[in-house]
């Protein structure tokens, strides 16, 4: 039976546009399936053995390879893959690699697939060799090395990471690009970092009354840097050692990075190696370049730390081709807010005439990606789909054209609006403002 025969007698309307109502969707018992049925030749008790055998893969009659010492994914998974994006190439110094979370099911990005924007390459760091020092208004300056950091007690936290400028092509085209998922919003990615709590270092140095900021420096040939309030560094920002378990992968800051729960991934600084306590911001190039954003007034906004509530439509967007022309699909994406939870997700299959509540993945953690699903019954017409993420702080994604009021037009950073894509009735899904 096709996902088109979904019987779905029984089955509530959430919302116009053939989003179902997902308690009731299940509770209908629809026995809908796209596998293969199995022959009843094949199946019944008298089939001659021959007969079976001829069924069977090669790979179910010999034994296989053997395993190897680090894994790596199935050869069939190949066209899964980061991508640079096209204004940065590979060669270049300053990189940009998105994730396709068009493929990630769940909320953690695979570490060899964790997007990674790099000004200034990737510094092959020996970790033997690397220090991370913590003076100015403190007490006592410290150095510490690998091994006497790794004796630290340690926390864990599963976050997001985005890059203020992810979507950027949403905020500054005036024509919608017809591009994927991956292009247009692979500069975030989830993981579980664990490390230690910046608090525990600031302590034992002993941070003066007047210590507002600390700069923070990488070792990469740059020196990246950024200015950030002590107060955040006492609060929730760890020096993040570990990802998904493992070591840091190179591109995420091996052997160490500052990680700073929500806010935007250019505080995040990688291949961490000073820590400078200090009563004001440094205005380093990093900071008062590219990451102050410019509002409508001509003003700027200095300091935008926080990344904003934000959500996509991963399954189905950009590019990619549904394959019935009319049928049940699971629509699926991810929301996340630099400020907390997800409270609730939004979906609309009528180009945002009416809405319904999308189911969330437990667990929903703060400053995490969130999977949300809907139920889709699409009857085959060209329609819009869209996803509205509010946070436990009422926060709630404006709209593109509320968005571009407050940036100028050239503004790019921190972009959140509700994404649309359009589906025509090929079942091409496209990009589209709306
Ligand atoms: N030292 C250093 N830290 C850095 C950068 C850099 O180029 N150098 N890039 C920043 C930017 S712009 C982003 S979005 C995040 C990306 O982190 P990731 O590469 O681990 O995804 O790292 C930040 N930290
Ligand atoms: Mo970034």
């Amino acid at each position: 039976m096709k996902p088109s025969n979904v019987k779905s007698k029984g089955a509530v309307p959430a919302a116009s546009g053939g989003l179902l109502d997902r308690r009731s969707f299940i509770l209908s018992g629809l026995a809908f399936s796209s596998a293969l049925t199995v022959s009843n030749t094949l199946a019944s008790d008298n089939v001659s053995a021959s007969r079976i055998d001829h069924g069977l893969a090669g790979w179910m009659k010999t034994p296989g390879e053997s395993d190897t010492e680090y894994g790596l994914p199935s050869k069939y998974e190949k066209h899964v893959k980061r991508n640079v994006a096209e204004h940065t190439p590979e060669t270049s110094m300053f990189s940009i690699w998105h994730t396709p979370i068009e493929n990630q099911r769940g909320i953690i990005t695979p570490n060899g697939l964790h997007f990674s924007v790099n000004h200034n390459g990737v510094p092959d760091i020996d970790p033997q060799k690397h220090k991370l020092m913590i003076h100015g208004l403190v007490d006592k300056p410290l150095t510490f090395d690998m091994e006497s950091l790794l004796r630290y007690p340690m926390v864990s936290a599963i976050n997001f990471l985005e890059c203020a400028g992810n979507t950027a092509p949403n905020a500054v085209s005036l024509t919608p690009l017809d591009q994927t998922c991956q292009e247009l919003y692979g500069q975030v990615s989830g993981a579980e970092w664990s490390g230690i709590p910046l608090k525990h270092i600031l302590q034992e140095a002993g941070v003066k009354p007047t210590a507002k900021w600390v700069i923070v420096e990488g070792a990469d040939g740059g020196s990246h840097s950024r200015s950030i309030p002590v107060s955040k560094l006492l609060d929730d920002a760890i020096i993040a050692l570990y990802q998904n378990g493992e070591r840091l992968r190179p591109s995420q800051g091996y052997p160490m990075r500052l990680f700073v729960p929500g806010w935007e991934g250019n505080a995040n600084i990688k291949w961490l190696h000073r820590l400078e306590v200090t009563d004001k911001p440094a205005f380093t190039k990093d900071e008062s370049g590219l990451y102050s954003d410019i509002l409508n007034d001509g003003k700027i906004q200095r300091f935008s730390f926080h990344m904003d509530v934000k959500s996509v439509i991963t399954h189905p967007s950009g590019k990619q081709v549904l394959p019935e022309k009319k049928g049940f699909y699971e629509i699926s994406g991810l929301a996340w807010s630099g400020f907390g939870k997800i409270k609730h997700v939004e979906v609309s299959a009528d180009g945002g005439k009416t809405w319904a509540l999308a189911h969330l993945d437990k667990p929903v953690l703060s400053k995490s990606l969130t999977r949300f699903h809907i139920p889709w019954q699409w009857n085959g017409d060209s329609t819009m789909l869209l996803s509205r993420a509010t946070d436990e702080f009422g926060h709630v994604q404006p709209t593109r054209s509320q968005w571009r009021e407050k940036y100028a037009s050239y503004s790019f950073n921190h972009y959140n609006a509700i994404q649309t894509w359009h589906i025509s009735n090929e079942g091409v899904v496209e990009n589209c403002y709306a």
